[in-house]
């Protein structure tokens, strides 16, 4: 079988529960630490498509996982638009100002241009696997743009009057992200992603009757593109409760990845079968063995019999020892 993710997603099969991780490809590897030790500017790491070929295919060397995610960033979408990036290590992501005119006057052959390295590194990664689906990705529109307002990260600092004030900027914005962001999944998919997972990772900063416009509307322009490419989308809204079944229903992704405050057994129900992904804390991989086998049959319990990825309820902490990765495949694969 080689298309495991897909035949999951596609025809609802319930006989093999495919794995992999969010943020597999990252800090809690020591072969990614020693290249990003050598490599401190992150976005030339992320276009420097030999080596984000190599980050992408480092956890697959070492684990049976079932995908491989391409390395790259959300962030990259705000750098191909002009708008200047850096990290800083301790702090994340510092973004500079935002000039509106280079942004939405940026022309998409522009923009592929800028980025094209990450279309090479997929097509690179692509030829060096045979029985594993490869995952492009994007940021959501709201999370984009409130990296681009916000100009960091919005763990402090955050004001959402402050982001919305300028209604007709923020649509503009908000239209020109759409029509970028599907292009970056177009250029993704050409190069041979053959899944793209939306990360919606501050869609729960959003109040419930600005859901609909921020996050719901557009992502559903976004999803309803790339199911015309025949490609299937799975989405991560996170943090938004409850509204995981509004947002279902709104935007109609192929599979929805749940975050760890999302009842599996509530959304299994309410769901009508969309493919579910993920679900359980990250925090949980730092504890013991007992604790870590007891969460994971949870989730296969509770989702035997259902269209079901295994995947975290958010991205792998860097403090993750490798081996707890490779513990949890082996409970998956060894599921009754
Ligand atoms: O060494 C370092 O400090 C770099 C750490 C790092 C890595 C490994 C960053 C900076 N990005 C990445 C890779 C990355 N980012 C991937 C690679 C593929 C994989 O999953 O293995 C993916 C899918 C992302 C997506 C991403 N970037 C998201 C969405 C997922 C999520 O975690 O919610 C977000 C919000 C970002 C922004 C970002 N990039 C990096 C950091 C530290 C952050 C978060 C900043 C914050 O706290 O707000």
């Amino acid at each position: 079988m080689k298309d495991k993710l897909l035949d999951c997603i596609n025809l609802k099969s319930t006989n093999y529960t495919p794995v992999w991780f969010m943020r597999q490809a990252g800090r809690y590897l020591p072969e990614f630490r020693e290249i990003r030790k050598q490599n401190p500017d992150f976005i030339k790491l992320c276009l420097n498509e030999r080596l984000s070929a190599e980050i992408s295919l480092q956890p697959i060397r070492r684990f049976n996982l079932d995908a491989v995610i391409i390395f790259s960033d959300i962030l990259m979408i705000p750098y191909g638009l002009g708008q200047k990036i850096h990290f800083e290590k301790g702090t994340g992501p510092i973004l500079g100002d935002l000039n509106f005119n280079v942004i939405l006057n940026t022309k998409s052959n522009d923009f592929i241009e800028k980025l094209s390295p990450i279309y090479q590194a997929i097509k690179r990664v692509k030829k060096d696997i045979r029985d594993k689906n490869l995952i492009g990705f994007v940021g959501a529109p709201w999370t984009l743009l409130m990296y681009m307002l916000n100009k960091g990260s919005p763990k402090k600092n955050f004001d959402i009057n402050k982001i919305i004030k300028n209604k007709s900027l923020m649509r503009d914005i908000i239209l020109k992200l759409e029509d970028i962001i599907f292009l970056h999944t177009k250029e993704q998919v050409k190069a041979g992603a053959d899944i793209i997972q939306i990360f919606d990772s501050w869609a729960g900063l959003l109040p419930k009757n600005k859901l609909s416009e921020y996050c719901y509307i557009p992502t559903s322009k976004i999803v309803k593109n790339i199911k015309s490419l025949q490609t299937p989308t799975i989405c991560f809204p996170k943090g938004i409760g409850e509204n995981y079944i509004d947002f279902c229903s709104a935007v109609k992704p192929n599979c929805i990845s749940i975050d760890y405050e999302v009842e599996p057994h509530w959304i299994k129900e309410k769901l009508d079968g969309i493919p579910v992904q993920g679900g359980m804390d990250p925090k949980i991989l730092l504890g013991d063995k007992e604790g870590i086998k007891k969460n994971v049959e949870k989730y296969l319990n509770i989702f035997k019999d259902y269209p079901y990825i295994f995947n975290l309820g958010h991205g792998v902490l860097p403090e993750t020892k490798p081996e707890t990765i490779e513990y949890i495949i082996e409970l998956v694969r060894n599921k009754k």
